[in-house]
């Protein structure tokens, strides 16, 4: 028995860790990735200072800050922070934080950060604002979320300080722990399923599922063939749907497997091909056209058209006699 509850105790304990492990798992996939690499300034590595400098000495965190100083009457002055990154376009920012504290022996206005991206054509988005900054201690603030437009290759803190209107005034700016949390796009394409729909004796409707191409730039060729691994004909240029493409494939034999190929192509990946075999039906009976036939016993003769069964009314052997009308 007691061996039985042992058992029983590790299959509960092994659950536990497992759901412990898919909690944290949903809770990277909200919060997504850490853009900044050393956010905590733990040295200066990986940050390039210009005019603002590595403060080893003083942080929010342990082990530094980047600082912004002055000195004298009324002396605005920026400095950056910047570091190289490389996140692709179309991913989501979901979270800014960033700490800093102003010293000031004469407030004035001026005193700002502001943290940016730098998209590949050299503008920027702006991320992160921190409004006009007063004496304090170490505070956190946020910044908005947005979707980049472009791929994005440096991070720019930008401080501005000011000292106020009096020849001994000084000001110094630090901030620490940045913090930027981002979901990131899914710009290549993967493959789904080819399936067909609305088939008939002529044609066939293909579709081709794909995911991923965040950033929308992938294309689909479709091609067929009525023998495995030729597709020596092209289908009319697939429609892009969401996570679709669609074709219709008509002038086809009836009941006749085709074989189908669909060729992705995308900027972002390799994404390779996908293929379907679908067959149309059996031919169409057109009553009309059947009974015609039928009733022509000289067809393509000009004489069949308005032929008159007249069928007698006498009983066997006599044959049926037939009169034809005559052509006006
Ligand atoms: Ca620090
Ligand atoms: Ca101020
Ligand atoms: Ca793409």
């Amino acid at each position: 028995m007691a061996k039985r509850t042992a058992v029983k105790a590790r299959a509960w304990f092994g659950q536990q860790i497992a759901l412990l492990c898919l909690l944290l798992i949903s809770a990277w996939s909200v919060w997504g990735a850490e853009m900044v690499t050393n956010g905590a300034f733990s040295g200066s590595t990986g940050w390039t200072f210009s005019t603002a400098t590595y403060d080893s000495t003083t942080g929010r965190s342990a082990n530094g800050s980047a600082k912004l100083y002055i000195a004298g009457r009324n002396t605005a002055t920026a400095g950056t922070v910047t570091q190289s990154i490389s996140i692709p376009a179309g991913s989501v920012i979901n979270a800014v934080a960033l700490y800093s504290q102003l010293t000031t022996n004469y407030e004035t206005a001026g005193d700002n950060i502001s943290v940016d991206l730098r998209y590949e054509d050299a503008t920027t988005v702006n991320i992160f604002s921190s409004g006009e900054l007063t004496n304090s201690a170490w505070t956190v603030r946020n910044g908005a979320g947005v979707t980049l437009a472009q791929n994005v290759n440096q991070i720019i803190i930008t401080m501005n300080t000011k000292a106020g209107n009096n020849t001994a005034a000084n000001a110094s700016l630090w901030v620490d722990d940045l913090s930027i949390s981002y979901t990131a796009s899914n710009n290549g394409t993967t493959p789904g399923a080819m399936t067909s729909f609305g088939a008939t004796d002529k044609q066939i409707s293909i579709q081709v599922a794909f995911t991923g191409d965040d950033d929308n730039d992938n294309s689909c060729v479709i091609a067929y063939g009525t023998t495995p691994g030729n597709y020596n004909f092209t289908a009319p240029a697939p429609v892009k749907g969401a996570g679709i493409y669609t074709t219709t494939v008509s002038g086809l034999t009836p009941n006749t497997p085709y074989y189908f190929q669909a060729t992705f192509t995308d900027p972002d990946n390799v994404p390779g091909t996908v293929t379907g075999t679908f067959s149309t039906t059996p031919p169409l009976s057109d009553p009309l056209l059947h009974n015609s036939i039928n009733l022509a016993p000289n067809i393509g003769r000009p004489a069949a058209v308005g032929v008159l069964p007249v069928v007698s009314m006498e009983s066997s052997p006599v044959p049926p006699v037939i009169i034809e009308t005559p052509v006006t």
